[in-house]
């Protein structure tokens, strides 16, 4: 898988709300990745690690926190609680992945017992955070994951990404690992978005490929 260095596979967010029938944000056919998800699985990564959104009840990013909003509304403003200068544009959300509900546990087709290591992301009420390596802010109090830490110390140099969904946790996870450093891989079809239309799917793909981030097919040769 790679000739030189050491990969670790990131699953991102394949959680029960993020799965149809029954999950409160469920991404379209987002359950049907979890036959591929295991076959990777089977492959020889230094590090399996799996990302929950874990929210808090009264989460910034839940639409039923702000008076008159509804899910879905996009372009909502949140301004770092640390830095009134730094803000961040989001989409408000149904309620998802409450901590300690059967919503936030990874669906039960996922193989965990292969994993090395669950990353929970997204406790902090004030901010919005895709990416499992943390929010987009770094002031300090405003905390990140152990994400970066982890993967450093186990030796780890590439970063193969899969899970859900494709244009928001999925595509901030993956930028996030390039601009870490590591050789970063997202395998678009071990992932689905909530945006199913190609044009959405094109864009999340350009976006990723802008920061460095390599997309590839579950049949690409860098798994080998
Ligand atoms: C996600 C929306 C809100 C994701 C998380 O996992 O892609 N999307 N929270
Ligand atoms: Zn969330």
């Amino acid at each position: 898988m790679t000739s030189q260095g050491k990969a670790a596979l990131v699953i991102v967010d394949l959680q029960n709300d993020f799965c149809p029938p029954n999950g409160a944000l469920a991404v379209p056919s987002g359950r049907d990745i979890a036959p591929a998800i295991n076959k990777l699985l089977a492959l020889p990564f230094a590090l399996k690690i799996a990302t929950r959104d874990f929210h808090p009840r009264d989460h910034v990013s839940f639409a039923s926190q702000h008076a008159e909003k509804q899910p879905f509304t996009s372009n909502h403003t949140i301004t770092n609680p640390e830095n009134s200068q730094e803000t961040q544009e989001t989409v408000l959300w149904p309620d998802h992945c409450v901590q300690d509900t059967p919503g936030c546990e990874l669906i039960p087709e996922l193989e965990t017992s292969k994993l090395h290591l669950i990353v929970d992301k997204g406790q902090d009420k004030r901010v919005e955070s895709y990416s499992a390596f943390g929010p987009p802010f770094r002031s300090p109090r405003v905390s990140m994951t152990r994400l970066a830490a982890t993967l450093r110390e186990a030796g780890i140099t590439h970063v193969f990404v899969c899970g859900l969904a494709w244009d928001f946790c999925v595509k901030a996870t993956a930028i996030d690992a390039a601009k870490e450093g590591f050789t970063t891989y997202a395998i678009h079809d071990a992932c689905r978005g909530i945006d199913r239309s190609a044009k959405g799917s094109v864009a999340t793909r350009e976006e990723m490929e802008k920061h460095g981030v390599r997309v590839i097919g579950l049949d690409s040769g860098e798994l080998d």
